[in-house]
């Protein structure tokens, strides 16, 4: 893949505007590198210009299938081709490495030191293995242009400053190696994680977007299931966290609760992460989004688990112009039930539906914001999380056929429900101008 992306020409697409859209020009343009002809794999990035900053996410797998070491290479090599082709400096700030053992991590740590140097991005590492066969697969997310302000703060948080927002990312979070039980493992992460944070003068309450890695996901543990124990330990957590409460504009529905993913990983039992914001802007507007379609998670019934999964179907952050949607790991659920048991392309259906509703206008507009909305020309990246390696041509297809050309990485991982073949999540930038007065700033 090296050298043919070496070689490769730029191809631009996803500029065109669809007929119809209202809201012009997509802010997120797609910029692919076809790797060797007898490959299917290929490096992907898109580009989102936001005002002063411009966002890059990437994907990338390698197309040998030597050791692990070349496989990483090979990918590291793939990424340096590709930063090195914008035109403005470029920070990778945060990337999750997916990969097929645990025990490749050190050696692809000594790989990372080597290629950033000093500028370590915050790195999580996902124990599921990428569904291509590859050793690995990394997903980047970096910011170009010179006016950000980038810290960093030990190995697990790193925040961008720019236009009066703090980003903060963190990742990298487990907990303490002796603890066994789920629940104690998700208390000890999330209380870590909120002191990773408090590095940065920054805390939990400032939290969007969560990632849940738990190892054996849907093992029985205590009374129910590992996850179902998750389940416990986040609502015990959450009880006292004051979400979104320091926003110009604390209106937000309550209950809010970050978006989130809560999804198997095949070893390391527990990493969690997130993306947090901090903003004194008046222009800001906080959507904690539901699908009509689906109870919400937070609702689900005890026999789903005792105490309900804490998340947002998806949030969606308007900062001036510009609309974030974090949409939540998405599965075949509709109400509180799993569809379409057993048939991958019923599933990958259904979720895709599920989301294409959630991030609609109407969607935004039930929820109090008429005017915004994302498309799936919108997305700038997603992850699809199968469940068996089989169905990866078929869920491909569908993904291809639905989303377009859009920076993927698809992964093999337990869903939370035994039943789940397949859990999609993903990333929308939209353009978005209300008026003040739907800001509620009543000028
Ligand atoms: C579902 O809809 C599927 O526990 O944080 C999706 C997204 C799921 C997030 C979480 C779980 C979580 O219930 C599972």
């Amino acid at each position: 893949m090296c050298a043919s992306l070496l070689g490769a020409r730029r191809r631009e697409a996803a500029s065109e505007p669809k007929p119809g859209s209202k809201r012009g020009l997509p802010l997120s343009g797609l910029v692919t590198f076809p790797s060797s002809p007898d490959s299917a794999e290929q490096a992907s990035c898109s580009r989102v210009s936001l005002g002063a900053l411009t966002r890059l996410a990437l994907t990338l797998v390698p197309a040998g299938r030597g050791a692990f070491r070349d496989q990483a290479i090979e990918v590291m090599a793939g990424l340096k081709a590709i930063l090195s082709n914008e035109p403005a400096p470029v920070t990778v700030t945060v990337q999750t490495v997916f990969l097929r053992r645990a025990a490749d991590q050190p050696e692809c740590e000594a790989l990372f030191r080597e290629h950033y140097g000093k500028e370590l991005p915050v790195t999580n590492f996902v124990i599921q293995p990428p569904c291509c066969g590859a050793a690995l697969a990394l997903e980047v997310w970096a910011v170009a242009g010179n006016s950000a302000r980038i810290e960093r703060f030990g190995p697990h948080v790193l925040t961008v400053a720019c236009e009066g927002a703090r980003w903060v990312y963190c990742g990298g979070i487990k907990p303490l190696a002796t603890l066994e039980s789920a629940h104690a493992q998700t208390l000890d992460a999330l209380a870590r994680m909120n002191n990773s944070l408090g590095l940065a003068g920054c805390s939990f309450q400032h939290a969007l977007r969560t990632w849940f890695y738990l190892e054996g996901i849907t093992r029985p543990e205590a009374a129910s299931s590992r996850y179902q124990e998750l389940n416990r330990a986040r609502s015990d957590f959450y009880r006292d966290v004051a979400f979104c409460s320091s926003l110009f504009r604390p209106q937000c529905p309550h209950p809010f609760y970050p978006a989130s993913t809560g999804i198997g990983m095949s070893a390391a039992s527990l990493l969690v992460g997130c993306v947090a914001l901090e903003t004194r802007r008046e222009d800001v507007l906080l959507l904690a989004l539901e699908n009509p379609q689906q109870t919400p998670a937070y609702a689900y019934q005890a026999k789903y688990s005792g105490q309900s999964p804490k998340f947002a179907r998806a949030v969606a952050l308007l900062l001036g112009n510009y609309m974030t949607t974090w949409i939540s790991g998405t599965a075949s659920i509709v109400s509180s039930e799993s569809r379409h048991l057993g048939d991958i392309e019923k599933q990958t259906e259904q979720t895709i539906d599920n989301i294409q509703r959630l991030i609609s206008p109407d969607n935004f507009a039930a929820h109090g914001v008429s005017g915004a909305g994302a498309e799936f020309q919108d997305l700038a990246k997603i992850r699809v999380y199968l469940k068996r390696p089989e169905d990866l041509d078929k869920c491909r297809a569908i993904c291809a056929r639905r989303f377009g050309r859009v920076p993927a990485i698809f992964a093999l991982a337990d869903v939370c429900r035994p039943e789940l073949l397949v859990e999609i999540e993903g990333v929308a930038f939209s353009r978005c101008s209300l008026p003040a007065a739907a800001l509620g700033t009543g000028k």
